[in-house]
């Protein structure tokens, strides 16, 4: 098939997924169209059966917010147009739905048949979706779209109860995972010892948007490090970047804490981690866990939103309230004093990651929902 990707192609759950969704449909044959304002950061120079078709917005005194949302729509037009696309799969509603839909209604008189797939991602429902101002584009988008996923049963029944839309077809798609790429053996101990080999390692992985709670992610380290000695890794960058920085300095961790910046390749890194947090607000699924879970590094995240589905409390992890780092830092403290037991849910992370969200499957759902959604 020949199918056009839109998503965000900076760093962050959605894009990071769609980017290796195209990569993987490119590997199985399939002719892949980014269409976005930038190259994916998790796309590397070249792949075969992949193109890259950059949006350019045209600046002028008038437009104090450019319309990227309008040129994203031209810029759609014309790649089905010029090479036959069957399909617009975009990521993340607003405004990716919104402009595939003025482009499917700009190609009704030659290629009527167009479908318009729009997988919801998160914050595209629980946040940015409610607010009043986006409100009705978003249901409006995610109604006239031909194909809905969502990446977690919890996304599907929220995004039915936050616009009503009952009678809307959403299907479940979870994110997923390259069982080569996130493989703990692969990686040698060089990053491990660049963190002092002897501490235990825990690690974060973000845009560091309040919805992440950072600060909660270092208070929690300060109160694991009191009782077994560790260092933070931060990986990641964004908003509340500085309000991090200054907890560590306020509780006197700092030195301990290292921030990594925004890196492209995360796998080497977690498999240098002996525990994960994620303690989230809300996280429609957690891919930055489900990445952890599969390089065999336990989780604890909040208890919130699609994260149940991803980590098993006891068995690969823990699940906590949002904010309690007393219960997040305790149940790290237990798995990292027993050896035997982090190595028991290490292992059965990694399994777990494998025979539920490994990529041949996965990519294999999206396939069969791309088919079934011809016309
Ligand atoms: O807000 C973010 O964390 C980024 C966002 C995105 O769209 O880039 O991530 C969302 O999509 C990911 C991929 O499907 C999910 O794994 C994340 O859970 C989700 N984030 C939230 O729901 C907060």
């Amino acid at each position: 098939m020949k199918i056009g990707i839109t998503c965000y192609p900076t760093y962050g759950g959605s894009g990071a997924v769609a980017t290796e969704l195209g990569m993987a449909l490119a590997q199985r044959g399939h002719e892949v169209h980014f269409i976005t304002y930038q190259q994916p950061f998790r796309l590397p120079a070249f792949v075969p059966n992949i193109y890259f078709h950059e949006v350019e917005v045209v600046r002028y005194p008038l437009f104090e917010y450019p319309p990227y949302d309008l040129a994203l729509a031209v810029r759609m037009h014309e790649v089905v147009l010029r090479h036959g696309l069957d399909l617009l799969h975009v990521h993340y509603a607003i405004p990716h739905a919104t402009s595939a839909w003025i482009a499917k209604e700009m190609l009704r008189p030659d290629r009527p048949d167009i479908r318009v797939l729009t997988t919801l991602h998160g914050t595209d429902i629980t946040i940015v979706g409610q607010e009043p101002s986006f409100h009705t584009i978003t249901k409006f988008s995610i109604e006239k779209s031909d194909g809905l996923t969502a990446v977690s049963r919890y996304l599907q029944t929220e995004t039915w109860n936050a616009f009503g839309c009952t009678a809307c077809r959403i299907e479940v798609i979870p994110n997923f995972i390259d069982p080569a790429v996130y493989d703990r053996a692969r990686y040698s101990d060089t990053v491990r010892a660049q963190f002092n080999g002897n501490r235990k390692v825990l690690m974060h992985i973000s845009n560091f948007r309040a919805v992440k709670r950072v600060v909660d992610v270092v208070r929690t380290f300060a109160k694991v490090t009191r009782e077994v000695p560790s260092v933070l890794v931060m990986v990641g960058d964004g908003p509340d970047r500085t309000a991090a920085e200054q907890e560590a300095r306020r509780l006197g961790v700092a030195d301990g804490v290292h921030f990594l910046g925004k890196l492209e390749s995360v796998a080497p890194l977690l498999a240098a981690a002996d525990i994960f947090l994620l303690p989230s607000e809300t996280e429609s699924f957690g891919l930055s866990a489900l990445e952890a879970l599969a390089s065999g590094v336990p989780v604890i995240a909040s208890n919130v939103g699609g994260l149940p589905e991803v980590v098993q409390p006891g068995v690969t992890g823990a699940l906590v309230p949002v904010g309690d780092t007393d219960t997040m830092a305790a149940e790290a403290i237990a798995i990292l004093r027993d050896r035997d037991r982090w190595h028991a849910m290490s292992q059965s992370a990694a399994a777990d990651a494998r025979s539920r969200f490994g990529i041949d499957q996965i990519v294999a759902q999206y396939e069969a929902f791309y088919q079934g959604n011809r016309q």
